[in-house]
């Protein structure tokens, strides 16, 4: 039985991959230092439903299947406590066996400070955002160079990390001919926040650590997710990740529904034409999966374009129009000024193929999914605090 470590277990896409790779059997370890929480309760940007913590899901998760998920509750940009869940001193917050010290064959890192509006808050959050994001994937690197040379580090990249360049985006490298000599480099990257800017330094860490240590490393540049539900937490409500609909933490897709849901006009940012690649939550965790079961070799940074579909904002507008106004909402479209400085007219074909080569069966955002997202959200319709939905943040 394979362990697996996930760091930033407690995230919108970490805990669903910790029930995920429970449920097929592997040892799961999750670390987390609730960041993600704690900033949502400061800034009062609470998330649709209340979720229960770490350790009360993981018992819950028990109780329901079985299956144990170990939690550690730290701050992962400490050294001290992601070396000892490798050198055997680990202490759990939870766990049926406490005395489990083995190395994980497998590390997912999702444990970063994820908002793009967030790191541009202010000079503070910015700071915050580049110590975080980029200390938690040194000292990461650092253990398993030390500690486990062996473990398959999968780091969540970002699709925004190429921006949108005015030619095709390749899977992470491009081969470049200057002066009749050719070679082979990092496909270009131009974030377009300071949270984007830093998943690029923590590709340049990796890549680094790949370089000069033969670290096996996966890097997932994902575009923006949407969902809620997945299989393993049909199993009960109180194991659905957590949602967010605010101008800070919330995504495109999911901000547009439950704006619809509420009669809050949808905020289309400028044009509209903004095109990012999507996926749903369960794609995520199909990829991830697939990108463990057949790990990067030694010395090889290992590099997927981690999306299903390409859709601009007016797209995704006009779909959750349709299935709203089809389920008995009134939604509206509105254009708002943009908070953000980006192109919202531009050329975007970015190359997929290596998780399809892998194996991943895409799925769509169709009336169907969307349909499903609705009847969730209209559960929770009276949280919805619509303050929160623009907070105002500028670029
Ligand atoms: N947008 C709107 N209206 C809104 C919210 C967003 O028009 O109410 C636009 C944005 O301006 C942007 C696009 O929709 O052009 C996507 O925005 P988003 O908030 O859904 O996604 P983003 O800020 O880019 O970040 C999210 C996740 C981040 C992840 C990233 C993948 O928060 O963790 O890395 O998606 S990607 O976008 O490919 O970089």
């Amino acid at each position: 039985m394979k362990h697996i470590l996930i760091m930033g277990g407690d995230g919108y896409l970490g805990w669903p991959t910790a029930m995920y790779f429970s449920n097929k059997g592997y040892k799961v370890t999750v670390a987390d230092n609730y960041l993600r929480r704690n900033e949502s309760k400061r800034l009062n940007c609470l998330p649709l439903y209340e979720v229960p913590d770490l350790e009360e899901r993981s018992k819950i998760w028990y109780e329901k299947t079985g299956y144990e998920i170990k939690v550690i509750i730290g701050d992962l940009t400490s050294p001290d406590i992601i070396r000892n869940i490798f050198n055997g001193k680990v202490q759990y917050n939870w766990a049926i066996d406490k005395n489990f010290s083995g190395l994980p064959e497998t590390v997912v890192h999702y444990a970063e400070q994820p908002s793009a509006p967030y790191s541009m808050i202010d000079y503070v959050h910015s700071n915050f955002t580049i110590q975080n994001n980029l200390l938690v994937t040194n000292n990461l690197m650092y253990s398993v160079r030390d500690l486990s040379p062996e473990t398959h580090i999968i780091k969540l990249g970002s699709m925004g990390e190429y921006g949108t360049p005015n030619i095709d985006i390749e899977e992470g490298w491009i081969d470049i001919e200057h002066k009749g000599r050719k070679n082979r480099f990092l496909y270009p990257r131009q974030g377009g926040s300071i949270y984007h800017t830093t998943k690029i330094m923590d590709t340049d860490l990796l890549w680094f650590g790949v370089r000069m240590w033969n670290l096996k490393v996966t890097d997932l540049m994902q575009g923006p997710v949407y969902g809620i539900e997945t299989e393993e937490s049909k199993i009960d409500n109180r194991l659905r990740t957590l949602f967010n609909y605010d101008e800070i933490y919330g995504t495109v897709i999911n901000r547009f529904i439950t704006e619809a849901v509420t009669g809050y006009p949808l905020t289309v940012y400028g044009k509209g034409g903004q095109t990012r690649g999507f996926l749903n939550i369960k794609d995520t965790l199909q990829c991830i999966y697939k990108a463990e079961s057949s790990p990067a070799k030694s010395g090889e940074l290992r590099i997927f374009n981690q999306f299903m579909e390409t859709l601009s904002v007016n797209e995704i507008a006009d779909k959750v129009k349709f299935v709203g106004n089809k389920l008995g909402f009134n939604v509206i479209i509105k254009s708002i000024k943009n908070p953000r400085k980006e192109s919202e007219e531009h050329y975007y074909n970015p190359v997929h193929q290596g998780l399809i080569n892998l194996g991943v069966e895409p799925h769509y955002l169709t009336d169907d999914v969307l349909t499903e997202m609705f009847k969730v959200v209209e559960e929770y319709k009276g949280n919805v605090n619509k303050d929160i939905i623009m907070k105002n943040i500028r670029w």
